[in-house]
Order: C-alpha cells, then sequence, then structure tokens
C-alpha cells in the first residue's frame, strides 16, 4: 500500500511538473501577433459621425524661426564625437513656414476632409524671457485657432512637444523638481486664454521618447547618457502632467476641457521567443518605457527600473490624471539578448515585414495591441499619431490602410476611441533625423516651400470619405 502511495505521489508530482512546463514553454514560444491579409480590413461603420480625423504637427517641426529654445542651441552644438547632433548637418530654420501659411494649410486639411487638427503651442515664442510673455505670439495663436474653428476643424492643442525655452533650460529644465511650477504658470496662463475655444488639450507629448533620446541615447537635448536621471526626470515631467491636470480642472472651464497626457507605446518584443534572454531585454525596456508611466497613471505609483537604475516614489495625484488616453504608434523594436547592455539595447528589424524609412518595420498589429493596452487607462483613446516615413511613397497608402483597420477592429471589439490624427500634414524637421524623413502627406520643398500632395495621401481622404 505503501509503494503504491509513493509511486502515486512520484505521478502526481510529474503530472504537476510536466504542466507547469507546458504552461512555461506555451507562454515563451507565443507568436508575435501576425495577421493575415485578409485580417486588414476597415469597417467604415464603427466610425461614429463624430469620430475625429486630423493629421498632428509639432511648432518646433513646422513653424520656423524658432530661436530661442532647447532644440535650436542642440541644432547649432557639436555632440561628444564633434560632429554636427543632427543628420546632414540640417537646421529647423524656417521649417515649413507653418507661422505664416497656416491659413493654406487649414485648407489642405479641408481638401483632405478633416475635422480636427493637432498642433503644439511654442513656449519659448509666448514667453521669450521667464515671466515677460509675448502678446503677439499669443495671439498668433488665437489666430490659429480661430481660423480652424471657422474651417470646422477641432483644435487640439499641445503645451509641450519636446522644445522648452533656453531660459527654462538654464534654470536645469524638467531635471529639477523645483521647476515644475513655471511650467504650470505658462499651461495655466495659455489654457485661461484658449479655454473657450479649445476643447482638448495635451499636456505633454512622449514623456519617454524626450528621456530616452535626452538622457539615455544622448541624440536629443541635453544630449546626456544618464539612466538614473533619465528616470529622475521622468518623474518629474509625469508630476508636472499631474499638475498642469489638476490646476486645468480647478479652473473656470477646466471641468469641461479634455485633458491628457500624449504616451508613444512602441512594442518591444524578444527576437527569439524560446529565448529567455531576449525576453528578459525586452521586458526590461518595457517595464522602463511604458509600465512605468502606464502604472503612474493607474495608481500615483512610479517604479523605474532600470539595472542598476532604481527609482521609487509615489505621487497620489497622479492616478487618473487624464479625461483621454493620448496614443502615439509607430512600430514594434524587437531585441536579441548579449551581455554587453549597448548591444542587447540594439534594435532589430525582422527580415518579413516592410521597411519604413526609420529604423523600424512596419508593423501594424502592434497599434491593436497597443490600444488594448493603454485601454487598460480606463479612458477614452485618441490616436494623437501615428504614420510613416517613406520618401518613395509607396508604403503609405498600405500603411494608412492597415493601421486603420487595426482601430477598426478595436473599435469593433468596443474599445472606445475618439480620434485618429496621421503624423503628419506634410513633411518637416525630423528632430535628430533633420529633413531626412519624410512623414507627410504633403511633400515640402524646403527651400521653395512649396507643398505636393502625395498619392498616399489619398487611401486616408477616401477612408474619412467613406464615413
Ligand atoms: O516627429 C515625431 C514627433 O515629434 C513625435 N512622435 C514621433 C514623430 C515621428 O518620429
Amino acid at each position: 500500500m505503501k509503494v503504491l502511495i509513493k509511486i502515486l505521489k512520484i505521478l502526481l508530482f510529474a503530472i504537476l511538473l510536466i504542466y507547469i512546463g507546458a504552461i512555461l514553454v506555451w507562454n515563451f514560444s507565443q507568436p508575435a501577433v501576425k495577421w493575415k491579409k485578409e485580417d486588414f480590413k476597415i469597417v467604415s461603420e464603427v466610425f461614429p459621425e463624430d469620430f475625429m480625423w486630423g493629421t498632428a504637427t509639432a511648432a518646433h517641426q513646422v513653424e520656423g524661426n524658432n530661436t530661442n529654445n532647447n532644440w535650436y542651441a542642440w541644432e547649432h552644438s557639436l555632440n561628444e564625437d564633434n560632429e554636427s547632433t543632427i543628420h546632414n548637418n540640417d537646421k529647423s530654420g524656417k521649417a515649413a513656414d507653418h507661422w505664416n501659411r497656416y491659413p493654406e494649410d487649414i485648407q489642405r486639411m479641408q481638401d483632405l476632409g478633416m475635422n480636427a487638427y493637432r498642433f503644439s503651442i511654442e513656449w519659448s515664442k509666448i514667453e521669450p524671457e521667464q515671466g515677460i510673455i509675448d502678446r503677439a505670439a499669443i495671439q498668433h495663436y488665437h489666430d490659429l485657432v480661430d481660423s480652424l474653428n471657422a474651417a470646422g476643424l477641432t483644435p487640439m492643442m499641445t503645451f509641450h512637444h519636446f522644445t522648452q525655452p533656453i531660459w527654462f533650460d538654464d534654470l536645469g529644465g524638467f531635471e529639477k523638481e523645483e521647476n515644475i511650477s513655471l511650467f504650470v504658470k505658462f499651461c495655466r496662463l495659455v489654457f485661461e486664454e484658449f479655454v473657450d475655444k479649445v476643447d482638448y488639450y495635451c499636456t505633454i507629448n512622449e514623456p519617454n521618447v524626450f528621456i530616452t533620446g535626452g538622457y539615455v541615447r544622448g541624440d536629443f537635448p541635453p544630449g546626456k547618457k544618464d539612466p538614473q536621471l533619465a528616470g529622475e526626470v521622468l518623474f518629474n515631467l509625469l508630476k508636472a502632467h499631474t499638475l498642469v491636470y489638476r490646476t486645468i480642472k480647478a479652473l473656470p472651464g477646466g471641468r469641461d476641457a479634455k485633458v491628457g497626457i500624449v504616451k508613444d507605446i512602441f512594442v518591444f518584443e524578444p527576437r527569439n521567443r524560446f529565448h529567455p534572454g531576449d525576453w528578459l531585454v525586452a521586458r526590461t525596456v518595457d517595464k522602463a518605457f511604458n509600465e512605468s508611466t502606464l502604472a503612474f497613471l493607474k495608481t500615483g505609483y512610479y517604479n523605474f527600473e532600470f539595472p542598476p537604475v532604481s527609482i521609487s516614489k509615489e505621487y497620489r495625484i497622479g492616478k487618473g490624471s487624464y479625461d483621454f488616453a493620448g496614443l502615439n504608434y509607430y512600430s514594434h523594436i524587437i531585441f536579441d539578448f548579449s551581455f554587453d547592455q549597448e548591444k542587447a539595447l540594439e534594435p532589430h528589424m525582422p527580415e518579413d515585414e516592410i521597411k519604413t524609412d526609420m529604423e523600424y518595420t512596419m508593423y501594424p498589429e502592434g497599434l491593436y495591441t497597443a490600444i488594448k493596452r493603454i485601454a487598460s487607462l480606463g479612458a477614452p483613446i485618441i490616436i494623437t499619431e501615428n504614420g510613416v516615413a517613406d520618401r518613395d511613397d509607396d508604403i503609405r497608402g498600405l500603411y494608412i490602410q492597415e493601421h486603420l483597420s487595426a482601430v477598426s477592429k478595436a473599435m469593433e471589439e468596443g474599445y472606445d476611441i475618439d480620434g485618429y490624427f496621421y503624423w503628419s500634414l506634410m513633411d518637416n524637421f525630423e528632430w535628430a533625423e533633420g529633413y531626412d524623413m519624410k512623414f507627410g502627406l504633403y511633400a515640402l520643398d524646403t527651400l521653395s516651400q512649396e507643398r505636393s500632395l502625395r498619392k498616399g495621401a489619398l487611401t486616408l481622404k477616401n477612408i474619412i470619405q467613406g464615413n
């Protein structure tokens, strides 16, 4: 009898081991989400009549003559290797001269059938010196907003899209917690100006990209490679976002305004799904650059783990500090384990996927994954950016079609998505990449400032018309 019980126990134990093993193998080997051609279809009925269709731009990338901010200073400096900080030694310069040409650009948005426009305001133009407000700059944005409203385009305003005044940087920028109040003060001033004519406000664009470029890779200003500081600056940005949100909500008209943060989600994945090392890198990067922000917004607790850096803080009023979740999606990034950290962080491009001109492929399935993920914030989602750098314009149409089918699939399943903004209306200054990357629905000739419609843009126009 005793022997029988022993055998039974061993058998049960073996079954348990096999079961755990099977679960582990199954988990590790989950294929990356891949859809078949026929899965990419757009169900136009899912887009409600008031769905926002638009393009997105950012002040420094399109306005021109921004000569008083951190990016201007950065463009005119050399990096640690004594080379230009920008590809081709480009400078933002006149950019797309959108400052002067916005009326004709609004006409272009209308020609494409759009009903919304996301843009950013340039802090360094409105407050060129600390405490000195340039009324003419504010008036410019009034004119822009009035023209948008008159044209039936819902304005969505971003307060901070990578640039900040030189005086703010001189004070230490977002590296210093005590500087946050200066940003909040600026946003309050702007909100009070525009409360009657703008309903949608994005506090900060892609805080994770800001810290990755500025404090990990060092190809954005201030060009540091200091992950500890990266984690601290990210916390300060999230705190700044929270305070702007709470301040606006307490102001007259604030309750009705829709205020949110813009989170970029790159889907981070292992190269070999059976390789625990690859998983480790993908998960580590994801925790630091996606989960830290999402968890903060959900709970008010901040955890930034990027070995050897480990930062934990709490800021309870961060929890739920948004009326919508802004999602920027571009692609996925694949990692391959290496004991050399820099090497392990190098992105890989899957051979079987279409390449974009940026260092990533086209992966529309990831937009669906990203939507599901950001939906965990429990707020309506707005796709605040999605677009492709495609100088030959041979994949733009397909890109738009397939990414919008991911949006439509999510909406069919009940995800609450209120708008889609293509990045970008016209080619513009793509930060460290200069003018080499062509994201525009309109090609831009930077010398003549001529814009010409790309054929890929017609796909978007047709989809909008179909609704
Ligand atoms: O151009 C950028 C934009 O400023 C922020 N999101 C990604 C875009 C394309 O790289």
